[in-house]
């Protein structure tokens, strides 16, 4: 757009507000208009993100929330009026003359259209947009019912959902935000931030209507546009934040189990990864690990030291996360500090008659924090102290839905009463209807905080069962009391897709399932899937088999070994990928349309292929349980075997609407969808590929992520268009990379007439990696090579069976290019 235009728009918008249409009221940043009693605010918070407010009975809702800050609800960018809306500098919208809205891109294709006025009912409330054909729906974070949300609705209660099924809703988590992918103006998010029993419809009741709504509570949305899907995610956690970088080690493979009972039960396992050698970071108590499962406490006659336990597993390399559950024991004056002092403070939350609401958890009668309440999460969070001083790594928030014993809801009544002092909320009480979907959310918030606090130069690392949208600012989180099953591993995938595509990046799933035991084939399957999990952890339930990587014999155990070292190797790239979602929101694990939107029209069964940071395809067998030969489908642009090196895939053209074939048999103007690949199911092969244009960095085998790597850097350099990497470093754990100690520098590479170049962008910040050297290893190459960097001749090791170039170069500081040049 021209600035003229632009000026001129400014100018407009800032002339008082013109009544343009009947219904409509221009505003500097957006219009309100009438729709019948109700009164619809929109304004443009940037171009791209409108917020849609409704005003019920001539007020608008109290402008507060607990996942979008105060800050990012004030912006407003200035807009220009036109006879039926307005426009940004993306968007047009348009009210018909009820007061529908229609959002279009500045091509005029429809990004989203009301398909009724909002409808109020008493309390409650709907709006319905029309649904397109070609659109599917995704985020929602880990709920089942597989990867489209399309023909689905979908309740947000959080539920503590002990064994759901693969299609059970609701279940832990509520992210009230969705993205409509595949239409014509392109992919676009909504997110209404309201926190009430809410609910969405893509399509179930009727076949051409998306509709969601809620019992109560604000009407409050947000329509991001895009248009390309990562845009979309960008904005959504420009709204509700980012998830900060984890510690590196919570990268590393987590072991875990409900429970190990004992000191010597923990050292004992301990020991055998360690002598078993598989790559270990991680540790996790169970509630066992408690008095009489009572949070803060230790079962000393189980656990009689547990410092020294904790020093002497960190001088072996592993961190230790406890379980802290967010209920208290109502134990009065047995010395209990939790209680006694959240007593004292009044920091439990009510009934309604004004009583101590008390409900039955795994520590019998049990009191629960009013985290609704700043003071209530300050003093919380300094419970905490004990474990920091014992050398605990970070804390595991089960339990925070919040659950309840004995009860057919599982939870709270209704109208518990919780009171609000945080976030810009007037003081005032609030029933648990409201607060139950953010409750657990808030005790995350509370417990991070806290540790932030206590370690103020360490990174917090938390991880949570129930939350909100935004949750993914205090904790990292996983999807609760899976089962044993085949169905259940490929559902794991989905959510963690969705979760990522929700804002959390850091999504796990017990590997091996909690429930049930899972058969030999079925646990190593999952290693191979959980290698590439944002968070790695293998958990399971009490009275069910045990799940450690060797349980199985020695065959089985070298596959899963094999996988926990392939994750180990890829800790560079890994970690590159967790410093760009810190930054950018860009998930971790993604679905395949989020990188190659055409990946949505590509033939093949992509229910579960994933891609980790877009550069590494992993396409497991959609059937994982049958032998059957399937089809793997690769979006254009080339890709390479991850484990062979070599060049993968049939080149598919796609003539005319749902006329696939391959390469050969195309004619006239086809366009290039990809290649395929036909993979047959093998129990020790996960087909992974790597795109044609990528730099992929890793390193050495290490036994925990805070060894020293032997050796050099390693720069696997995958020829192709658009050819980048990332390096991302520093020292694992503090805060320092806050304050510049980090290591940031982009790498590209072009392929020349001559052959390839090799680019080194400058360094920003200071840290000193582990690596001296760096190893590269060209793919796909062709013959002899001549290398030069910094004007010197660089020797080179050309492989002709391998088709690849090696050669080593000192530590790249500086900018600069490496020429490699075919001989
Ligand atoms: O704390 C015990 C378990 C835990 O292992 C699991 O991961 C949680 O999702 N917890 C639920 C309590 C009840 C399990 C039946």
């Amino acid at each position: 757009m021209r600035a003229a235009t632009l000026m001129a728009m400014t100018a407009l918008a800032s002339a008082a507000a013109p009544a343009f249409a009947q219904q409509v009221t221009a505003r500097s940043d957006g219009a309100e208009v009438r729709q019948g009693a109700a009164t619809v605010r929109v304004v443009a918070l940037t171009d791209s993100i409108l917020r849609v407010r409704v005003a019920r009975d001539g007020a608008m809702p109290e402008d507060a929330s607990w996942a979008v800050d105060a800050a990012t609800r004030a912006a407003h960018v200035a807009v220009a009026p036109a006879a039926d809306g307005f426009a940004t500098k993306a968007l047009r919208v348009r009210f018909a003359a009820d007061g529908r809205m229609t959002v279009e891109d500045l091509a005029g294709q429809v990004i989203s259209a009301d398909a009724t006025p909002v409808r109020l009912d008493g309390t409650a409330f709907t709006l319905a947009k029309t649904m397109p054909q070609a659109e599917h729906y995704f985020g929602l974070g880990d709920k089942t019912g597989g990867l489209d949300r399309r023909g689905k609705s979908f309740v947000d209660w959080n539920t503590d959902a002990f064994g759901f099924g693969s299609g059970d809703d609701p279940i832990y988590k509520s992210i009230p935000f969705f993205l409509g992918v595949g239409g014509a103006g392109g992919s676009y998010g909504i997110f209404l931030d309201n926190t009430w029993r809410t609910w969405f419809d893509f399509g179930h009741r009727d076949a051409t209507t998306l509709s969601f709504g809620g019992p109560d509570g604000p009407i409050d949305y947000y329509l991001i546009a895009g248009p390309t899907t990562a845009e979309v995610v960008r904005r959504y956690t420009d709204l509700t934040g980012k998830a900060p970088l984890v510690p590196q080690w919570a990268l590393g493979y987590q072991q875990s189990r409900y429970s190990y009972m004992t000191a010597d039960e923990l050292r004992t396992v301990a020991a055998r990864l360690r002598q078993e050698r598989v790559p270990t970071d991680v540790l996790w108590l169970d509630i066992d690990w408690q008095d009489r499962n009572r949070p803060f406490t230790v079962d000393t006659k189980a656990f009689p030291d547990m410092k020294g336990l904790l020093g002497a597993l960190k001088r072996d390399g592993f961190k230790v996360v406890t379980i802290t559950d967010l209920h208290v024991a109502r134990a009065p004056d047995q010395g209990y500090r939790p209680y006694d002092e959240g007593a004292k403070r009044d920091a439990f939350v009510h009934r309604a008659d004004g009583s101590v609401y008390v409900g039955p958890v795994w520590p019998g009668p049990s009191v629960f924090p009013d985290f609704t309440e700043t003071k209530v999460r300050d003093w919380y969070g300094t419970l905490f102290n004990d474990q920091v001083k014992m050398g605990v790594a970070g804390a595991w928030n089960d339990m925070n839905e919040p659950a309840i014993f004995e009860t057919p809801t599982k939870t709270m009544p209704d109208d518990v009463v919780h009171r609000i002092a945080s976030d810009g909320f007037a003081p005032r009480t609030a029933s648990h209807a409201e607060i139950h979907n953010v409750y657990g959310m808030q005790n995350t918030r509370a417990t991070y905080d806290g540790l932030r606090r206590l370690v103020p130069d360490e990174r917090a690392f938390v991880m949570t069962r129930a939350s909100y949208a935004g949750g993914q600012r205090y904790a990292v989180t996983w999807t609760g009391d899976n089962l044993a099953t085949w169905d259940h591993l490929k559902l794991s995938v989905q959510q963690i897709i969705n979760l990522g595509l929700s804002g959390f990046s850091y999504g796990a799933a017990d590997v091996g399932g909690f429930a049930g035991g899972p058969s030999p084939d079925l646990l190593t399957r999952w290693f191979q899937i959980g290698a590439f999990y944002p968070v790695f952890r293998d958990h399971s339930a009490k009275g069910t088999p045990r799940a450690e990587p060797w349980v199985d014999g020695p065959e089985h155990l070298a596959i899963r070994r094999r996988f926990v070292e392939e994750r180990y190797r890829l800790m560079p790239y890994l970690y590159a990928l967790a410093d760009r979602n810190a930054r950018t929101g860009d998930p971790i694990l993604r679905p395949v349309f989020y990188d190659y939107p055409a990946a949505l029209r590509m033939g093949c069964d992509q229910s579960w292929t994933f891609t980790l940071g877009g550069a590494l395809l992993v396409a497991p067998p959609p059937n994982p349980e049958q032998p059957r030969a399937y089809d793997v489908c690769l979006p254009a642009g080339g890709w390479y075997d991850y484990w062979t090196g070599s060049r993968a895939g049939v080149p598919q053209r796609q003539d005319g609407p749902g006329q696939i074939q391959s390469a050969t048999q195309a004619t006239g103007q086809a366009t290039v969808l990809g290649d395929r690949v036909t993979e047959t199911p093998r129990l020790n092969r996960l087909p992974v590929f790597v795109r044609a244009g990528t730099i992929l960095p890793r390193q050495p085998l290490v036994q925990h992520s805070a060894q020293v790597p032997d050796g050099p850097l390693q720069l696997d350099v995958y020829p192709g268009d658009d050819c980048h990497g990332d390096l991302y470093a520093d020292d694992g754990h503090s805060m320092a990379y806050t304050r510049g100690d980090y290591l940031r520098q982009a790498m590209t590479c072009t392929v020349t007439p001559a052959g390839i170049t090799l680019r080194f962008a400058a360094r920003t910040g200071r840290y000193r990696p582990w690596w001296k050297q760096m190893r590269v290893v060209v793919h796909g190459w062709d013959g002899e090579g001549q290398v030069t960097a910094a004007r010197r001749p660089v020797t080179a090791q050309a492989d002709a069976a391998a088709a690849t170039l090696a050669f080593t170069l000192p530590d790249q500081r500086r900018a600069g290019d490496v020429t490699i040049a075919r001989r």
